[in-house]
């Protein structure tokens, strides 16, 4: 969006008044994307700790508390990222879980 800032200024005071109209472009944020995961009935938790360890950084006890939350509550937030890197993380979690085959579901949203 353009921002105009209208400036009105008598600097020496004779009676004219100069007009000055400065523009600039507001700075757009790009969008962020949660990644999160759904529970299921089939995957071992273990290996949904071990999911959440690996390809988001968390310590053991973190991923723990994360899986818990996502096996009561049927989904969770496991992180917000940029597009690019949302759609990386979610592959690595797609393509894990099927290599050993687990039905485990990671998706992602905009923010
Ligand atoms: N509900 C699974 C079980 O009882 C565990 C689980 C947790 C699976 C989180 C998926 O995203 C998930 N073994």
């Amino acid at each position: 969006m353009t921002q105009i800032k209208t400036i009105m200024a008598d600097k020496d005071d004779d009676g004219d008044v100069g007009v000055v109209l400065e523009t600039r472009q507001k700075t757009q944020r790009p969008p962020m994307y949660k990644v999160m995961l759904l529970n299921d009935d089939y995957t071992p938790m273990e290996f949904v700790v071990h999911v959440l360890e690996r390809f988001f950084g968390m310590t053991h006890a973190q991923a723990f508390e994360l899986m818990l939350t996502v096996h009561k509550k049927g989904v969770a937030v496991v992180g917000v990222f940029s597009y690019e890197i949302a759609e990386t993380k979610v592959a690595q979690v797609m393509d894990f879980a099927q290599r050993h085959q687990h039905p485990l579901q990671c998706t992602m949203e905009k923010e």
